[in-house]
């Protein structure tokens, strides 16, 4: 089956979220999602509002999203790709050209991102309230 593979943080999963899972699901047959680990998130200097264990409940809910894996390291990538048998690595465009040096082991795209949400956006959105 065609695999595709995608990484993030997913910190209050929101719809642009749901849109790059709907747009990669059509792309292939399988979809893994591999989620960030609270841990690997406080090495970015990340603070996420929701917990790796919901964040990881909520990607499992989705319906376009098949597998979901902890994303530990910047450098599981290759990995992950190998073991899973990954045709398609794919993110947002915010990550546009950042990781083409994965086309040695499988296709890799980068897809427009949903305008007009992220994280922060919700996160300030909240503050207001
Ligand atoms: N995204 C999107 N549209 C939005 C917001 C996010 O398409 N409005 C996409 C991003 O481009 C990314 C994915 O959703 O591909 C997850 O975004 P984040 O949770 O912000 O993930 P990030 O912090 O970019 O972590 O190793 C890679 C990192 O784990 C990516």
């Amino acid at each position: 089956p065609r695999t595709v593979i995608t990484y993030g943080t997913y910190d209050l999963f929101h719809v642009g979220h749901v849109r790059l899972f709907e747009r990669l699901a059509a792309l292939g047959d399988r979809l893994i999602v591999a989620c960030s680990t609270d841990e690997f998130n406080a090495g970015k200097g990340k603070v996420t509002a929701v917990p790796f264990a919901d964040r990881v409940e909520m990607l499992r809910s989705c319906r376009f999203v098949d597998e979901v894996i902890a994303e530990e390291n910047w450098a599981q990538k290759r990995t992950d790709i190998v073991a899973h048998d990954v045709d398609l690595f794919a993110m947002g465009d915010d990550w546009a050209g950042k990781f083409d040096d994965l086309r040695d082991l499988c296709d890799v795209i980068y897809l427009p991102r949903t305008q007009n949400i992220s994280t922060t956006e919700l996160k300030a959105l909240i503050q207001q309230m």
